[in-house]
């Protein structure tokens, strides 16, 4: 606290009226009461881990207090302030800090890892950068619904040498997206000072780089704070735009309570511990006679009540009782699957015309769907799936993105906050690597952390046989099935793919949607010409036999259906996946079961791949029936090359009929 009363921060209250000013008093000393509350109970060892926004309050609440209720705001670990000025019941936070089934994920995440559509709030995930890429798809959601609505979301100085600061201030810019982005500019990221950080005077000059105006402001000063963003707030709604904002402030505890600031120089503590916004603003408002004393007292002792009270509510709490029955259902949102029936009427096409014409049917029958990915729109994307999309539904749904695969990833995610499905087109399924983080982190976890569907399918055109080398031609579905809370699906035939991506749009779960593009304009069949729908999670038994079951997706059909052919002798179960994940276990077993023999093709290399898992799977289930061990055949173990004879020898279908052979013969 304030040795002297004289305030050193300069405010200047214009024309904001008294009760204004006091509010703005309350809500920063509720979240400094609540912090100190939190350091005695750390020291208890009765919360996990804490992150101080001591110090930085001003932000925090004079942003929230600047926006509308109904406006979405995206804090990150140091934004308590945001969390008590949209009135989150204290106990629901303390819930949340301790595990409590009260909280709001029910003990599967920590601290400020949460969000909530009830106060508008999108808690952040570890890795910060993301948050800002989510921020872009919530306000793309309201200029799409011409809402005229700002989002607000945070970063600290750190996260903004992170990729998805640049991708998303980029994004955010090139779409004239209404963000306003906050950077908590506070000295330090974790130890690192801004001297390693960046190697520029002021961050808010990156924004010029982007094409967005910028601004610095005091953040210790409410006032300032308060009234510039609701200035600017105002000025978004009425001109959608992203604007950056510098927050020039100082983190005056440790990164987190145990980690200490033992590298801080105590002169930069003292020189900022002058300038508490908290404190400051007290002695101001004293100054001006609209505080005294006693007042002060009695609003501390509402707040400790509060808090007090509300810490009793979380430790009467029962705790979570585990359960993995609760815990697997909660990994993905449950979806109902409708059947559409496909019609009699058909035409032959290709696999690349069926994905075409199912998705065009899908932008028809869900009217505000959106398509985001790298020349999608006029140029109707590299393999031409979206041609003639624009003319039919516009450019504001039919999206043109920049090389930004981690910022569309989280747009989507963004989007799907807001209500809106999307679907993302990697331009090769190889640069999903660009959006890995999102995709894994984001998009899979979010229902099972917080109950938020990440309603996003990401178009995957992958495989080899294409002799388009290490980075045009990878199957890299095994990165997905590993994830749980991704759906992972992959046809092999114009009919199922048309039917599947239908089936994976209405999913409000994540899908990663694999179409080999081998096959694209090599294989050809008849298929309904209407909208229809297929079940995730069913596989196709193709042929049907008695010595083997072969088992496999993708271009692998392909190769057994033309071995199969080759050697008519062979009775065989042939099973075609469809879907990776679910994956029907069922199909498998009841196979294997009969015929006593497996074998599994999958075109990736083999190991850590899906063939590996189903193999162990059918050992499993099916041991007391088997007559050999599994076979599995797979790609080489290098990476895929290029040229014809290479590509050639690294594939697993060169091996496939001799290890079918072999197997037969044990
Ligand atoms: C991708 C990633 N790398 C590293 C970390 C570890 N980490 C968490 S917070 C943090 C410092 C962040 O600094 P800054 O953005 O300035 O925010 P501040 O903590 O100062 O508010 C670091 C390094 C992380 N969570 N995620
Ligand atoms: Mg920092």
């Amino acid at each position: 606290m304030l040795t002297s009363t004289k305030s050193l921060i300069t405010y200047d209250k214009k024309n904001l009226d008294d009760k204004t000013l006091l509010s703005l008093y309350k809500n920063m000393l509720k979240p400094r009461m609540i912090e100190e509350k939190m350091l005695i109970l750390l020291r208890q060892g009765k919360i996990s881990k804490w992150f101080s926004g001591i110090g930085q309050e001003a932000i925090s609440v004079g942003v929230t207090m600047a926006m509308q209720k109904d406006e979405y705001i995206l804090p990150m670990h140091r934004n308590l302030g945001v969390f008590t000025t949209r009135e989150i019941p204290l106990y629901r936070l303390f819930s949340q800090w301790q595990g409590k089934a009260n909280g709001f994920t029910k003990g599967r995440d920590r601290s400020f890892h949460f969000g909530s559509q009830e106060f508008n709030l999108i808690g952040m995930i570890s890795h910060l950068g993301p948050q800002l890429g989510v921020a872009d798809g919530i306000a793309l959601a309201s200029l799409l619904k011409n809402k005229k609505t700002v989002t607000a979301v945070f970063t600290g100085e750190g996260g903004t040498s992170e990729g998805d600061f640049h991708e998303a201030l980029n994004v955010a810019s090139v779409w004239q997206l209404p963000v306003l982005f906050c950077i908590e500019n506070n000295g330090y990221g974790l130890s690192t000072p801004t001297s390693e950080q960046y190697n520029c005077k002021d961050l808010a000059d990156r924004g010029k780089g982007y094409g967005i105006e910028s601004f610095i402001l005091d953040g210790n000063n409410i006032l300032e704070v308060y009234a510039t963003i609701k200035k600017l707030a105002e000025s978004i709604r009425k001109h959608p735009r992203p604007i950056l904002i510098e927050f020039k402030t100082f983190r005056m505890r440790g990164h987190e309570e145990a980690s200490g600031t033992k590298y801080v120089p105590e002169k930069l503590m003292k020189e900022w511990s002058k300038k508490d916004p908290v404190d400051n603003f007290r002695a101001y408002l004293m100054e001006n006679r609209l505080l005294n004393e006693k007042e002060d007292q009695g609003f501390r002792e509402v707040i400790l009540d509060e808090i007090n009270e509300h810490l009793q509510l979380a430790y009467d709490e029962d705790d979570i009782i585990a359960d993995e029955a609760t815990e697997l259902n909660d990994v993905y949102k449950p979806f109902q699957y409708t059947e559409s029936t496909p019609s009699t009427k058909t035409e032959e096409l290709r696999l690349i015309d069926a994905i075409s014409q199912g998705l065009k049917q899908s932008m028809e029958k869900h009217n505000d769907l959106v398509i985001m990915g790298q020349d999608v729109a006029e140029y109707g994307g590299v393999f031409k799936i979206t041609e003639g999309f624009v003319e039919a539904f516009g450019k504001e749904r039919v999206r043109n993105t920049p090389i930004c695969e981690s910022a569309i990833v989280e747009a989507a995610m963004g989007l799907s906050i807001a209500g809106v499905k999307s679907i993302v087109e990697m331009q090769f399924a190889d640069f999903v690597t660009s959006g890995f983080n999102p995709v894994v982190n984001y998009l899979a976890k979010s229902h099972y952390r917080w109950g938020q569907e990440a309603d996003v399918v990401i178009r995957m055109p992958c495989g080899g046989g294409v002799a388009a080398g290490p980075f045009h031609s990878q199957t890299n579905e095994a990165w997905f099935t590993k994830t749980p809370g991704l759906k992972v699906v992959y046809p092999a035939f114009p009919y199922d793919a048309k039917g599947l991506l239908a089936t994976a749009i209405e999913d409000p779960n994540p899908v990663l949607f694999f179409e080999h593009k081998a096959l694209y304009r090599r294989i050809r069949q008849e298929v309904p010409i209407n909208y229809f729908t297929i079940p995730l999670g069913k596989a196709a038994l193709l042929k049907e036999g008695n010595d083997v079951t072969i088992i496999t997706y993708g271009a692998g059909v392909h190769w057994a259906l033309e071995t199969l052919d080759n050697n008519p002798d062979i009775s065989a179960d042939l099973i075609d996946l469809r879907s990776l994940q679910p994956l029907d276990k069922d199909a498998i077993f009841e196979s294997v079961k009969k015929t006593s023999r497996a074998i599994i093709l999958q075109e990736d290399s083999l190991f850590g791949g899906i063939a590996s898992d189903i193999s162990s799977l059918i050992m499993e289930h099916c041991f007391e029936q088997l007559d050999a061990p599994v076979k599995r055949v797979a790609s080489m173990e290098t990476p895929i090359p290029f040229i014809e004879q290479l590509e050639e020898q690294y594939m697993a279908k060169g091996g496939f009929e001799q290890a079918l052979k072999q197997l037969l013969a044990y």
